[in-house]
């Protein structure tokens, strides 16, 4: 017989379905960036339910339309959201909503931004110009946000403030490194997120 976890972390631990009765906040944060950053790889390092994913598979139809280069094994696309639970503190618990990067997608973005406090806003820094219409779209829904760089090669190459200046963020806005694959890596920029959120919203 299941014995309830006794705190909402032991939830998370244990991979329970069920929010502890001890959570008194919600909160619901977007993961954003172009096709192929790692969007559904980071909700689904981090989330404690089954993560709902909406892929599908690409079809020639999209060949023109979805990016490949980098990334030529990739045979699936989001189409609609990824969406994860994320259990932060016996008190916190996050809803992930991953949001498709592709323009195409506009309306997406409208239903998703409604209610979310902020976002983590994944970058691949081989293809930072990819990033740019994604920012736009934050800035256009006034979402506050934390850059996570995933780098899909070498760490090494992560280089903070080249990174700033080609995205010309603001000094406050958070940029750390993230492997959306771990989960670990994937917490502390979530982490980073919401520490951010904290500071802004006091
Ligand atoms: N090396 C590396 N590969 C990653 C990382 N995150 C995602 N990937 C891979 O990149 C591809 C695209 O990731 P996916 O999560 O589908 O991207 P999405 O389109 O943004 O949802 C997949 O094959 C992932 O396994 C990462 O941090 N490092
Ligand atoms: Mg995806």
């Amino acid at each position: 017989m299941d014995s309830k976890p006794s705190t909402s972390a032991d939830a998370a631990v244990n991979g329970s379905i069920y929010v502890s009765d001890d959570v008194t906040a919600a909160a619901k944060i977007l993961v954003v960036g172009h096709f192929a950053v790692g969007k559904t790889t980071f909700i689904g390092s981090l989330s404690e339910i089954a993560p709902l994913r909406t892929e599908e598979k690409m079809t020639q139809a999209s060949v023109h339309v979805d990016d490949l280069r980098g990334v030529p094994n990739k045979a699936t696309t989001t189409v609609a959201l990824d969406f994860g639970r994320l259990t932060l503190s016996d008190e916190l618990v996050l809803y992930l909503f991953g949001t498709p990067g592709q323009h195409r997608f506009i309306q997406v973005w409208e239903d998703m931004a409604r209610g979310a406090l902020g976002a983590l806003l994944l970058v691949d820094p081989a293809r930072l110009e990819e990033t740019f219409p994604v920012i736009d779209l934050l800035d256009e829904y006034g979402l506050e946000y934390a850059i996570a760089v995933n780098s899909f090669s070498d760490p090494e190459k992560f280089d903070q403030e080249e990174i700033r200046e080609a995205l010309d963020l603001l000094p406050e806005t958070p940029v750390v490194y993230c492997d959306a694959r771990d989960r670990r890596s994937s917490n502390e920029a979530l982490i980073a997120l919401v520490r951010h959120l904290l500071d802004r919203a006091a």
